[in-house]
């Protein structure tokens, strides 16, 4: 259980009355949002984002029944930041899979309410010397949420050190739909994508995307926006993205799931990731004191 003393400092510093609250949930310590627009949830571990609700919609951001807050443990569900690295590290098969980032400590920099009255929260990684063993690197990261009718993220990774460095990167979102059977991705038509499934082959999207199966599959040099249509639920949540190349659509389906252990009861039916990033051939390098901000946008429509 975090200590009282830590949440009551981040309450006085931090805290903004009536919209934004430090609370301990497990072993974790929670920003907990409400304004005018929406209800979020976002855990200071990973800085990630568990939940969003604007009024009137159902969540938009799933979470497993069988997700857990214990300090070091990555949580199933909501917007795991996956960085320095997508995925498998290229060279050593120890290190953790979405890179160090997603379990790590982060501190708060910042709280504001904006003028439309959204609440934007700014968390930036702490530097771990354990850190230095994966990433040998000095740079700064820095996660900026803004919860309102919309949600936006921009994760920003800023070079400190004395060479150029090169990265790959998600915004792992897991959405909630309310029934992964009536839902359709749109937008990576014409696209190039490597099959997770399929040995990493490279083939070429031609339909609107149903899913009735697992599915893993990484999208290269996609365009800024694309959408989830929740016929169920009958909503559409618009994905618009900036200085991103790269779109991850995934649902582990019944036996990843089982291997997985924690995606709760039937947590697949009600849940598909599409992630924002710069994966494969889309990684990004960044020159000495250069930065990078990789973006998303969310915004549901009633349909
Ligand atoms: O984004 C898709 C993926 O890379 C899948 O291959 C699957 O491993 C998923 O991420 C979840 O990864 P995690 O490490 O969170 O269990």
């Amino acid at each position: 259980m975090p200590d009282q003393q830590i949440l009551d400092a981040l309450n006085n510093q931090f805290g903004i009355d009536g919209q934004l609250q430090f609370k301990a949930v497990g072993g974790l310590i929670m920003a907990e949002v409400t304004n005018e627009h929406a209800q979020a949830t976002i855990a200071l571990q990973g800085a990630q984002v568990l939940s969003w609700i604007p009024n009137g919609q159902q969540p938009v951001i799933w979470l497993s029944d069988d997700a857990t807050f214990m300090p070091g443990k990555s949580i199933r569900g909501g917007i795991p930041v996956c960085w320095p690295w997508f995925g498998a590290h290229l060279e050593r098969d120890d290190y953790p899979a979405h890179g160090f980032v997603r379990a790590a400590d982060w501190e708060v920099i910042e709280t504001s309410m904006l003028d439309a009255g959204q609440t934007k929260i700014v968390f930036r990684l702490l530097q771990q010397k354990e850190h230095a063993a994966f990433w040998p690197h000095s740079t700064e990261l820095e996660l900026q949420v803004t919860v309102g009718a919309t949600l936006e993220l921009n994760l920003i990774t800023r070079n400190k050190g004395a060479e150029a460095i090169t990265i790959s990167q998600a915004l792992h979102s897991y959405f909630a739909v309310d029934d992964i059977g009536q839902v359709a991705v749109k937008g990576l038509e014409d696209c190039q994508f490597i099959d997770a499934l399929d040995d990493w082959q490279r083939k070429v999207e031609t339909n609107p995307i149903s899913i009735d199966a697992e599915i893993d599959r990484i999208y290269q040099s996609t365009q800024p926006a694309c959408l989830l249509e929740d016929t169920g639920w009958q909503r559409r949540i618009n994905i618009e993205t900036t200085s991103s190349r790269s779109t991850v659509v995934w649902n582990p389906w019944v036996d990843k799931s089982a291997r997985l252990g924690d995606m709760g009861e039937g947590g697949y039916l009600k849940m598909l990731c599409i992630e924002t990033g710069n994966i494969a051939d889309d990684r990004v390098s960044i020159a000495v004191g250069e930065e990078h901000c990789l973006g998303v946008c969310y915004r549901v429509e009633s349909v």
